[in-house]
């Protein structure tokens, strides 16, 4: 059986969705980030992988893949009739990675990443004087489409759904450009993609402790 490692609403989040759209079953295994230990033994997650991040994908043969951009296209081509992502060969196919490697790098990376990591004001004036454009290139795009790429979901949707709550988390204003604000309610209105945030909060609130 396939095995996740992830942490509640991280990135990992996308790679359940992914699952859950898919109908495979998985193991899920609760990693603390702050402390790089996986939940059930208290071990040390570098030990799974040297990259201390989630998500890490062990398949079927036992090992191991990380990489967002990665794990979403292995976990689309393990059940094609789904349409998780185009076939490959298909030009489509460079879309999707498009769109993947923009939502990790663009939105990610250079925004997430820092605004949940390095708390103080100099470090993210760079991160927060970019993030509009970028969310520009998404709102245009979703103007007059229902999903990223193509007639269908695939987990390009997946992703940008989770960087999209995040974003909201992180204190931008998601109704600032209303196709993104419709683009986040449709697919939350996904049964697969509503019962995986479901899970996560549900554990993100269990492990967090609430304030005093
Ligand atoms: N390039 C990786 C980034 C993974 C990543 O940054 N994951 C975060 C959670 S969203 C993490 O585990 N961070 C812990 C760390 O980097 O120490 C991907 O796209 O999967």
């Amino acid at each position: 059986m396939l095995q996740l490692y992830f942490s509640p609403m991280a990135c990992s989040l996308a790679s359940r969705i992914a699952l859950m759209e898919a109908g495979l079953d998985a193991r899920y295994h609760l990693v603390h980030l702050g402390t790089k230990t996986v939940a059930d033994d208290n071990s040390d997650f570098r030990g799974i992988s040297s990259k201390g991040a989630v998500p890490v994908l062990v398949l079927a043969n036992g090992e191991r893949l990380t990489e967002s951009a990665a794990v979403l296209q292995y976990i689309a081509d393990l059940t094609p009739e789904r349409g998780l992502a185009p076939p490959p060969g298909d030009p489509d196919r460079y879309r999707l990675q498009e769109w993947l490697s923009f939502v990790g790098t663009e939105i990610h990376k250079a925004f997430l990443f820092p605004t949940f990591w390095y708390k103080d004001d100099a470090s993210l004036a760079k991160p927060r004087a970019r993030i509009a454009q970028t969310l520009s290139v998404p709102a245009a795009h979703l103007t007059d489409r229902e999903f990223l790429v193509g007639q269908r979901f695939t987990v390009a949707d997946a992703h940008l759904t989770w960087a999209l709550l995040l974003l909201r988390a992180a204190g931008v204003d998601v109704a600032q450009w209303p196709s993104l604000a419709a683009y986040l309610e449709r697919m939350q209105a996904r049964p697969a993609v509503r019962e995986a945030i479901a899970t996560e909060m549900a554990l993100r609130k269990a492990i967090t402790p609430s304030p005093a």
